[in-house]
């Protein structure tokens, strides 16, 4: 009881300093400038209204800038998002340690990825990193200095993608829209997919409500993994094999 107290209180103290941006891209060709083809805020807060709009490549009160470039990746290669406290950050400061939570990445396909807002349906998750062996995604994000790897499905069809990468932290979410959590968006052009697939898709906002047990949660005082497993938010795809 009392070592959970100093934990929340500890994390607390250093809340206000800790947020953080996917702002760089980095694919198997190139590590891409900061905000090249990413719709970067300037400010590192989260959005914590999971039916907001702002939920899909965030917005107001983290207003984005929009970016007229586009990134190729190769379907099948893995590549990373760079996350940063701040657009001026080195691989040093990354976030907060004490933001505790799930990583993951979606797809959108899109018509005009400099353009689409992201809001509304085709939606899919293709990679997502929960808590396990006593380390959460945002640990080991944080622990590789700010990358965050996600590997492109080879099933997909080709054409223009958002690629919305996500980190959530926990800290504040025993209760509801304590969870914070931050995304931005990454205007992509994917080339060699097979097409075999096409994955379910879901709507943002909508892939998440406020009570899901991995957004409402205490993380501190019935730590996941001990009582029960961590439950991430949002359905994974597993779009592997052909
Ligand atoms: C996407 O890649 C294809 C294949 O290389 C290319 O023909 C097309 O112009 C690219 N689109 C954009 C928007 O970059
Ligand atoms: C995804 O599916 C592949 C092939 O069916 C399987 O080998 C793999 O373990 C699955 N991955 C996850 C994370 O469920
Ligand atoms: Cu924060």
């Amino acid at each position: 009881m009392k070592v959970s107290i100093l934990g929340a209180a500890a994390v607390l103290a250093s809340v206000a300093s800790g947020h953080t941006i996917f702002c760089q891209l980095k694919t198997s060709e190139k590590t891409y400038p900061v905000s090249h083809a990413i719709r970067t805020p300037t400010y590192d807060g989260p959005q914590t209204d999971v039916n907001n709009n702002n939920l899909a490549c965030n917005g107001p009160p983290n207003p984005t800038t929009p970016s007229d470039k586009i990134i190729n990746v190769k379907a099948g290669e893995t590549v990373s998002a760079i996350w940063r406290h701040t657009l001026q950050s080195g691989a040093n400061d990354v976030m907060d340690p004490g933001h505790k939570g799930p990583v993951m990445a979606y797809l959108k396909k899109v018509s005009d990825a400099t353009k689409d807002s992201g809001v509304g349906g085709g939606w899919f998750k293709i990679q997502e990193e929960g808590y396990s062996n006593g380390k959460w995604g945002t640990d080991n994000v944080i622990n590789s200095g700010g990358n965050q790897q996600i590997k492109i499905p080879e099933c997909i069809e080709d054409g223009q993608y958002l690629l919305r990468a996500e980190m959530i932290a926990l800290h504040g979410a025993r209760s509801v829209n304590g969870a914070q959590l931050y995304m931005e968006c990454a205007q992509i052009n994917i080339t060699g997919g097979k097409a075999t697939k096409k994955p379910a898709t879901a709507s943002i906002p909508g892939i998440y409500k406020s009570n899901d047990p991995g957004l409402l949660i205490d993380i501190y005082n019935k730590p996941p993994g001990i009582s029960s497993p961590y439950k991430i938010p949002g359905t994974y795809r597993n779009l592997s094999g052909v």
